[in-house]
This record gives C-alpha cells, sequence and structure tokens, in this order.
C-alpha cells in the first residue's frame, strides 16, 4: 500500500553557517513549503524572494545556492504490524544532504537523478518527525570537486564532481540558481509478506509476433518467507491499436532468498507494431505483471504501456565514410528532430500538461526525434509516455555534459546505481530509441585541452566505453547504445568528423556564417542551431531595461552565451540590417534565427539517406533568455519554429547549388511516389517572368532525388533584381541570387483585410511588392493570440491569410501595425544600405574554420568559463 505523506512541509534554513546575505526574513523561519518542489520556488511562493526569472535577480539570489537548508514535516503513522514491512521512498532528493527519522539518520544522499528507499519498519510511531537537511549545494559540488580532484568542465561552477543536473549550475542558455529540494513524490510504503522490486521488460518483435521477457524482482519481507510466489505477466492491446487484442499470461518461480528474480517470457501473437510520427501508427499494449502468493491472492501488481518494434543503429562503413542511420522496424527514419533540455530550471514544477504542450510543439512541427541532453535529467514517465502516445523518438543522453567526470568513488557506485535505475524504469516505453553516452565529453576530451589537465587521470571514458554499454546489454539489449554526440563509429577518426558517425556543427554561430552549413555533408547531425531572442510578449514580461536595448543590462543578463550578442551582430551583418531600433533588432534577430536553421536543415534534407538526420539544438527553453530554442519558456513559438515545421515537411522542393549549378532537391519522406511537373520560372523583382521552362521528377517514397536545373532559366541577366520560383503553392522553392542587403527591397501593401472569426481573427494580406518573410508577431497585438503559420513569402499581387487565435478582443488596426505585420522587405526598406543608414557589412565569413581540426569557437576554456557576458 502507498501512502502519500501530508502536504505541510515546512523550510528552515541550517543547520550551519549562514552566508550573510541571507536575508532577515528568512534566518531561522518556518517555511511553508511544497513537496515536491525546491527551495527557490518554496520562497517564491512565500513572498521572500523576487521571481528569479525575472529582470536580474538571478544574480541576488546566489546567496540560496550557498545556504544549507532543511524540510521537515510530521505526520501520524500506524506502526508496523508483525510481518509488515515499512518503507519511506524518495522519487528524487537534490541533491548532497541526509535524511532522519524521528532524530535516527536514515542515511546520506548525494544524487538527484537516483531514488533512494529507506526501510522504516520499526521507526514509526503514532507522531512521527521527518526531516531532509540538505547542504549548501554548492558548497558540497566544490568539496566534492576538492576531494576527486577538479577536472576540467564548461561554465563556472563544477557540476561534474555531483550528480545534479548540470544546467542548474548555468549553462549557455539556463541562469544560475543553484537549488536544493525534494524534487520527486515521497511515499511511505507498507507491505507484507513480498513486493514487486525492479520490473524491467524487455520487449521486441519478429513478424508479427512480439516477445515480452520480464525480468521482475521480488523483495520479500522477511528472510524465510514462502517459496511458493508467482509473477504472472499479461499484455492487452490498449487504445490506439487498430489491429485486435492479445493476451496470455504465464508464472515465473520466485524463488531463493530474500531478494529473489523472476523471468517470465510470453508471445504476444499478431501485434500491430509501433511506429515513429509521420510512417504509422502507435499502438500501444497494457502489460500488467502481478505478484500473487501460493493461494493464488495478488500481493503486489506493476502496469505499464508498452509497444512493440525494432530499433537498431545503422553505423556502416560506405564511400563516404561511415553512415549514422536509426533504423525502426528495419527502416531507416529520416530523422527530424529537436534537442530537449530541461523544461524549467526548477524541474519539480513541470507537470505532465508542461510536457504535453512542449512535445504538441515538436509534433505539430513534425518532429519524429527529441534527445534529452545530457546536461539535464532523466525526465518523469509522463514526457516519455507521452512520446510514446505521440510517435516521437527519444534519444535518451545519460547524464554527462561537457567537462570531464571522475570514475573513482564516491561518484562511481552513484553513476553506475542511476544509470541502472534509469535503463530499468524507461525500458518499457517504445519512443525510447538510442542511449547515448554523454555529450561532447569525447569531443572534449580530443580538442578541448583537457589533456594536459588531467594527466594521467581519469575523465569518464571507462563509463562510456565499458561500463554503460555493458548496463545497456544486460538490462536493455534490445536498443543500440552509442558512446556520446558526437561520434565517430571508427575509433580512428576524430569524434566529430562529419563522414563518420554522428555530428555538432558550431562553428556555424560561434565563428562563422551559417552558408557554410553547406560546407559539410554530416552523416547525422544531432546538433546545431542558431540564437534568437525570445517572442516580445515573453521579452517585455521578464526584462524591464529603460530602455530596453539589444545591450541593455537585463537583456545581457538574459543572454549567456559567450559573447552571444556580438556573435548576433556579426552572424546577421553578411544578410540583413541590424538596426538600432530595438524592436526591429528583435525582429532582424528573430528571422535571422529562423533562416539561418532552415538554410542548415534544407541542405541536410537535400542529402538524405547520406545525412540521415538532422536534430535542431533547441526544442525548448527552460527561462526567459535569448537562446537557440524553437519555443520559448512562456510557450510562445518563435519564426524559428515555423521555419523548421516548413523544413521538416514532409515534402520539401529546395533549390541547391550542385556542381557549380542549381538542382531542384526533391524531398519525399512519404510512403507514396511524388510524381509531378513543375514550372521553374526566373522573375523580376516586380513578378515579371523573365525564363520560364517545366522540369519533371519522379522521387519514390522516402527519397530524395536532384532534378538539375536548366542553364537558361537559372542564370540572372541582373542578379540584383531577380529570383528563381520552382513549383506553386505552399511547396515551391525560392531562390535569390544575392542577400537581402543587395535587394531593392520595399514594403508595400496593397490591402491588409482583418476579420473577427469565432476564435480570433483571420489577416488576408495582400503584396504590392515583393514581399519576403511576412510574419504576423501576433504576441505584440495581443499577448494570447497565436498565428498560424509564418514566413510566408509574397510575389507582387500575392495574397495570403493569416488565421490567428485569440479569444480576447483586440483592435484590428492592430494586426495592420507595422510591429506585427513584419518581413524581411520592411526590415530592408527601413534598414538597409538605401535608407541611408548604415547596416549590412561585408559578407566575409569569419575565419573560415572547419571545427574539425582547431578547437571550436564555443570551445576555448576561456569562452565557455565565462558567463557569457562580454567583458
Ligand atoms: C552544445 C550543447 C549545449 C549548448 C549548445 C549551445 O554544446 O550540447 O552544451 O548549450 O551546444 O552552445
Amino acid at each position: 500500500m502507498l501512502i502519500a505523506l501530508p502536504d505541510d512541509w515546512t523550510l528552515t534554513t541550517g543547520p550551519g553557517t549562514l552566508p550573510d546575505a541571507v536575508p532577515e526574513a528568512v534566518r531561522g523561519a518556518g517555511i511553508p513549503a511544497t513537496v515536491p518542489g525546491c527551495v527557490h520556488t518554496d520562497l517564491l511562493a512565500a513572498g521572500l524572494i523576487p521571481d528569479p526569472y525575472l529582470d536580474r535577480n538571478e544574480s541576488a539570489l546566489a546567496w540560496i545556492g550557498r545556504t544549507p537548508w532543511t524540510y521537515r514535516t510530521r505526520f501520524a503513522a500506524e506502526p508496523a504490524a508483525a510481518g509488515e514491512r515499512i518503507e519511506l521512498v524518495f522519487d528524487g532528493l537534490d541533491t548532497v544532504g541526509r535524511v532522519l527519522l524521528n532524530g535516527t539518520v536514515l542515511g546520506t544522499v548525494a544524487n538527484m537523478h537516483r531514488r533512494h528507499r529507506f526501510d522504516v519498519t520499526g521507526l514509526l510511531g503514532p507522531d512521527n518527525e521527518l526531516t531532509v537537511e540538505f547542504a549548501a549545494q554548492l558548497d558540497a559540488t566544490e568539496e566534492a570537486s576538492a576531494r576527486l580532484g577538479p577536472r576540467p568542465h564548461t561554465n563556472t561552477h563544477p557540476y561534474n564532481a555531483v550528480r545534479k543536473m548540470a544546467c542548474n549550475y548555468e549553462w549557455d542558455w539556463g541562469p544560475d540558481l543553484v537549488t536544493a529540494g525534494i524534487w520527486r513524490p515521497v511515499t511511505l510504503r507498507r507491505w507484507r509478506t513480498a513486493r514487486l522490486d525492479d520490473v524491467l521488460p524487455q520487449v521486441t518483435v519478429d513478424g508479427a509476433t512480439g516477445t515480452v521477457r520480464v525480468r521482475a524482482g521480488v523483495a520479500t519481507a522477511e528472510a524465510d518467507a514462502p517459496a511458493d510466489l508467482v509473477v504472472r505477466v499479461a499484455v492487452a492491446a490498449a487504445h490506439g491499436s487498430p489491429g485486435g487484442s492479445a493476451e496470455a499470461a504465464a508464472g515465473g518461480d520466485a524463488t531463493g532468498g530474500s531478494d529473489r528474480t523472476a523471468v517470465v517470457q510470453l508471445e504476444v501473437p499478431e501485434v500491430a507494431r509501433w511506429w515513429p510520427l509521420g510512417h504509422g501508427d502507435q499502438p500501444r499494449y497494457d502489460l500488467t505483471v502481478t505478484l500473487l502468493d501460493a493461494e493464488g491472492a495478488e500481493l503486489d501488481r506493476w502496469e505499464r504501456r508498452i509497444g512493440f518494434r525494432t530499433v537498431a543503429l545503422r553505423t556502416e562503413p560506405d564511400e563516404r565514410g561511415t553512415s549514422f542511420g536509426i533504423v525502426v522496424n528495419d527502416r531507416l527514419i529520416q530523422v527530424k528532430g529537436a534537442n530537449w533540455i530541461p523544461d524549467d530550471c526548477f524541474p519539480s514544477r513541470v507537470d505532465r500538461a508542461a510536457y504535453a504542450r512542449s512535445i504538441g510543439d515538436a509534433v505539430d512541427a513534425g518532429l519524429n526525434l527529441l534527445r534529452v541532453w545530457g546536461g539535464g535529467i532523466y525526465e518523469s514517465d509522463d514526457f516519455y509516455d507521452l512520446c510514446d502516445e505521440r510517435g516521437v523518438l527519444v534519444w535518451q543522453d545519460f547524464l554527462f555534459a561537457c567537462a570531464a567526470y571522475a570514475e573513482e568513488e564516491p561518484l562511481r557506485s552513484e553513476v553506475l546505481a542511476e544509470a541502472r535505475e534509469a535503463v530499468t524504469r524507461l525500458a518499457p516505453h517504445p519512443s525510447l530509441a538510442v542511449w547515448n553516452g554523454n555529450n561532447e565529453n569525447l569531443w572534449g576530451h580530443e580538442d578541448w585541452d583537457w589533456k594536459e589537465p588531467l594527466g594521467d587521470r581519469t575523465w569518464g571514458a571507462g563509463y562510456y566505453h565499458e561500463e554503460l554499454p555493458r548496463i545497456v546489454a544486460e538490462l536493455d539489449p534490445t536498443r543500440p547504445y552509442c558512446p556520446g554526440s558526437p561520434w565517430s563509429p571508427d575509433p580512428a577518426r576524430h569524434p566529430n568528423d562529419p563522414a563518420h558517425g554522428s555530428m555538432h556543427i558550431w562553428d556555424v554561430w560561434n565563428r562563422i556564417d551559417y552558408t557554410h552549413y553547406r560546407d559539410y555533408v554530416p552523416r547525422f547531425v544531432s546538433e546545431f542551431g542558431y540564437q534568437g531572442p525570445p517572442a516580445w510578449s515573453t521579452l517585455t514580461r521578464a526584462i524591464h531595461d529603460e530602455p530596453l536595448a539589444h545591450d541593455s543590462p537585463g537583456m545581457l543578463a538574459h543572454q549567456k552565451a559567450a559573447d552571444g550578442d556580438e556573435k548576433l551582430s556579426r552572424g546577421i551583418a553578411p544578410h540583413l540590417p541590424l538596426p538600432e531600433d530595438f524592436a526591429d533588432w528583435h525582429w532582424a534577430t528573430q528571422l535571422q534565427q529562423a533562416r539561418a536553421v532552415a538554410f542548415g536543415l534544407e541542405h541536410f534534407r537535400s542529402w538524405y539517406p547520406a545525412c540521415s538526420g538532422a536534430v535542431v539544438w533547441q526544442l525548448n527553453d527552460c527561462w526567459p533568455v535569448t537562446s537557440w530554442a524553437m519555443v520559448d519558456s512562456d510557450g510562445r513559438r518563435k519564426p524559428l519554429w515555423y521555419a523548421v515545421r516548413h523544413a521538416f515537411a514532409p515534402r520539401l522542393l529546395t533549390i541547391q547549388p550542385r556542381d557549380g549549378g542549381l538542382v531542384l532537391a526533391v524531398c519525399n519522406d512519404t510512403d507514396e511516389a511524388w510524381t509531378a511537373e513543375v514550372p521553374v520560372r526566373r522573375l523580376d523583382l516586380d513578378g515579371t517572368a523573365l525564363a520560364e521552362e517545366t522540369v519533371r521528377f519522379e522521387a519514390g517514397p522516402r527519397a530524395t532525388v536532384l532534378v538539375p536545373l536548366p542553364d537558361a532559366v537559372v542564370r540572372p541577366d541582373d542578379p540584383r533584381r531577380e529570383l528563381l520560383v520552382a513549383g506553386e503553392g505552399v511547396e515551391r522553392a525560392l531562390w535569390y541570387f544575392v542577400e537581402d542587403l543587395e535587394l531593392p527591397l520595399r514594403e508595400s501593401w496593397e490591402a491588409v483585410d482583418v476579420h473577427r472569426v469565432p476564435d480570433g481573427y483571420q489577416v488576408r494580406v495582400t503584396a504590392a511588392a515583393l514581399a519576403k518573410d511576412v510574419c504576423l508577431l501576433a504576441d505584440q497585438a495581443h499577448p494570447e493570440a497565436v498565428v498560424d503559420d509564418a514566413l510566408v513569402t509574397l510575389l507582387p499581387g500575392e495574397s495570403h491569410t493569416f488565421t490567428v487565435r485569440c479569444a480576447a478582443e483586440v483592435p484590428t488596426d492592430e494586426f495592420r501595425s507595422p510591429r506585427v505585420l513584419r518581413s524581411a522587405s520592411q526590415l530592408v526598406e527601413r534598414h538597409g544600405p538605401a535608407s541611408g543608414r548604415p547596416g549590412g557589412g561585408d559578407p566575409a565569413d569569419g575565419d573560415g574554420g572547419d571545427g574539425r581540426s582547431g578547437p571550436p569557437g564555443q570551445r576555448t576554456p576561456t569562452d565557455r568559463v565565462s558567463t557569457g557576458r562580454p567583458a
């Protein structure tokens, strides 16, 4: 029987010395606390601190991580009856501390990523006091680092010494708000005779026959417990299954000692397979494991929803190098992914509804994979459940990021226990496709000047190359493991070699222009991305600088990347004007972010299957910040989100340079062949056709084909006044011969008609001049308004209707406001060279490095150690 503990917890400072900065009102006060939660959210709810996410509050709250904290509650309980066992189970404690019950120390803890279970049989009375004392987490982290021997890491604090969410100590998109707290549920569990311990299903399918092999641990209350316990496994078709049902049961003998294991294998005939989004349905089956005593009475029960599919990683030497592909049900999946970071710096606030919103953002953009990045957490089951339900593959990093990790005690045992627990907990989920050893540590060891400071000390190689693969092979042999991201399957190669295995592209953004994405034909891009600010309403809710400027103090506090503000300016210079006016700067940098990533994605897709997928850095944000995210922390979709949806459309036409000419890349990620005849036209900027031909193509199912474009059409007479249009309607591809800065763009609307419709507004715009990348920044008309599409280019005379969802009444003129109705043409007209203002720049590209031989720009220790604020 599970018993939730009472809700009324109290938080106090101490025990131990408090830093001087602790406010008087907090010292020694009994602060009402919420479990699950953390000190920051409790202090905030009690009105004792300002919102850490607003303005520059973050730096004023640094004392919290230097303060020891205690959580305490009292509760009544029946003492254990004869033969009964009582356990206290913490699903998550953050992080270094100890647990006491009625003054007795139950144990010390030092790992946020584990569950802690204490036997409290015999310790409970009618009135009990449960106490969790947390050390000052930053002090404890530094002490642990000193004891293990400091090792290289990025950012300020030695997060690599403690098993705590790395990005909680600040990241290049995350605040430095070091928490403590009981961050996952805590329960009391009373039981007799026996209970199920870890239950681990291994699910496979061969033809239409599914196999479920369950390894169930059984804990018994007493060593001489009865031998004849039975574990029963049943599978039944669940929701979403289109094809019939299957049910069977089997018993396994749980014999031998007080900790026993039963292995039960069940064949399930005629199963329907689980597929990733865009490839089929997501049928799932209810798996029930019950523990029965000799009389058949149920002692315990465990239920999960599973799915039948196979998954493998394909890494094969070929004429280009070594491939890297995710294969589901024997089909190579073109991965359209995004990286996932913790959705809140205080992860206890992320509930199922929040996960559902963010995973909905992924699905609506057509993403079929999320990579849970190693500087975060193993997310709660809700996350993986929703991915199962919606067909989003999960690539799960083990929790190591951008640092060297000691392989000695006490870290070692924590790492191994945590990994076993994570593999066991997540194994039932069909969406989980790949286990990955770490984020960028193989690369870091190679390139980031770690070797000298490390000497002959450990750095994590033993985890990535031996321990973790051993754990996956033992507990979860149905899933592939790769040692790191990036990683070259050929050990003779650099981990970030584009021709071998997975790759992270970070020279673009950090040092060189985004057009350099075309220098790479990567086999799989597990990270690449480009920064842009959050939506206007999000930004102005969080930052109240007067005046607001790209480099005003609050803006810089919410820009964590090394030289981030300068990189934004440098990156935009070859493409678009960079306005002084803040609202225009905001639009320009958002547009640049969207274009840069779309540029990369279209290029990568044009190389499918040589490049089997791309995972954008990053889907979400954990607080309001200028970052690589597609969707900001208030849930507003940035222009980038719409650009990614376009670039990841099941059918995409894109014009790409190849071998000195231009080709039409026909990217067909559907099961039907795509055959068509489309016009290819070269137009003057006013829309007059200068040349036209028809091209025919046939792209088979799940194939990309390249169709050379006729020279007569594609060779411009005046590159500054012409463009190419291939195809028609939403699937058409556009090509310009020069950057916007060189185009005489101007904004001119023939009409902007706004109509109220039942749940919002329709805004029909008709262009009088070429309107490039038209966006309706709807949140600026009303903070709740959401638009259905963005970045639509209209030729002179063309119209488009945007649909805005918004319950509130908005004056219709708001949608005509130049603050809301935006385009690249507007930017160029206002701020481009022709406007007589400085803007643009030399389309020269940084230093042109390829990111392979030397350390990439962002990777130098000085870069990564800084807080991201320019000196
Ligand atoms: C990669 C990621 C993160 C980082 C991102 C942007 O290094 O793994 O560490 O936030 O790039 O710099």
